[in-house]
């Protein structure tokens, strides 16, 4: 039978939050997180320059402004601005022929011909929006900073992958406290090019919503071990597909240098595993595959109880909630 989630609450008196129930919806999930900010964080390195606070705050408000299929206003970005891009770009580069899992390396050729990715070019949203939905059907929404983990989630249900459009300070160009476009475009976009990738992200999404707090978290940590900080195995080669690496020089050679433990990926044990989000992680997931990743996730969702199931329609990109029976 199928219901939506207000008629679940009446009928069988659970109460479980709010969720989108369509793709528009998303435009009501934009809780920030205040952690990383650098109108408030103190070691955010653009605490005492008031010029970046006003310039990050500037572009922020391009997603305030946003709604579901707007187009993704256009940046200009200063030369300061595309010089840390550029260094980020170059330095990394390097590396990833012998660090970044296929998949990624293939998205990244695809980026650099069709979508402006290039050491002297920051890429617009818009553009790798566009370029996205051709590939897998995701869409970028700008996004003014770190997001509740409950409205991330919930986005990637619906193939909607929210992002930052501001980029770090230009005094640290290699590490950013909070998620930034250098994180979003070289770490996130060129995986979720790959089909089976943004399968694995869609389902996440979808297992999150109406989720219990305890669920979410775990969620979240599943969400770090494998989109943020996941290895995979590649020709007898281990190699790195989380964005937390492809995006930071110093944590993608820590992750490959043998020195960390790595084990083999379990959701189990990934979604209670403690994590680090101030130094390198002391541990990382191996997944065989990212087929491997999402059988053995589709395997622990059974698991997560909720007093619905959802249903993802293409079509009509909305979710239909189902009462279980
Ligand atoms: N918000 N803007 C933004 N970007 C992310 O990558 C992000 C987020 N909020 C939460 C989050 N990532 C994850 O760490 C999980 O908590 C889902
Ligand atoms: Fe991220």
């Amino acid at each position: 039978i199928k219901k939506n989630a207000e008629d679940v609450k009446t009928t069988k008196e659970v109460k479980f939050h709010w969720f989108p129930k369509k793709i528009a919806d998303l435009d009501k999930c934009h809780h920030l997180v205040t952690k990383f900010d650098p109108d408030l964080d103190q070691d955010h390195p653009g605490y005492t320059d008031s010029a970046y606070r006003q310039r990050r705050n500037m572009i922020g408000d391009i997603a305030f402004r946003y709604k579901h299929g707007h187009s993704i206003a256009r940046v200009e970005y200063t030369e300061e601005e595309i010089g840390t891009w550029r260094e980020v770009y170059s330095t990394l580069k390097d590396l990833y022929i012998t660090h970044a899992c296929s998949e990624y390396l293939e998205a990244l050729c695809q980026l650099e011909r069709h979508c402006g990715y290039s050491p002297d070019n920051i890429p617009q949203l818009e553009d790798v929006s566009c370029f996205l939905k051709e590939r897998t059907g995701f869409l970028l929404r700008p996004v003014a900073g770190l997001l509740s983990a409950r409205d991330f989630l919930a986005s990637l249900a619906f193939r909607v992958f929210q992002c930052t459009q501001y980029i770090r300070h230009a005094s640290s160009p290699m590490h950013s406290p909070e998620p930034d476009c250098v994180h979003e475009l070289l770490g996130h976009v060129p995986m979720l090019a790959n089909r089976t990738f943004a399968q694995f992200s869609q389902n996440l999404g979808l297992a999150s919503l109406g989720a219990s707090e305890e669920d979410i978290e775990k969620l979240s940590t599943l969400y770090w071990f494998t989109v943020e900080y996941g290895l995979c195995k590649q020709n007898g080669e281990v190699r790195a597909y989380g964005a937390g690496l492809l995006s930071s020089y110093g944590e993608l050679v820590h992750s490959l240098s043998g020195e960390p433990e790595t084990r083999q990926f379990e959701p189990e044990a990934a979604a209670v595993q403690p994590y680090q989000d101030h130094t390198y992680q002391p541990v990382y997931f191996v997944s065989e595959s990212f087929s491997d990743a999402k059988e053995k996730f589709r395997g622990y969702m059974a698991g997560i109880k909720r007093p619905f199931s959802v249903k993802f329609d293409p079509f009509t990109s909305s979710v239909e909630v189902l009462d279980n029976p």
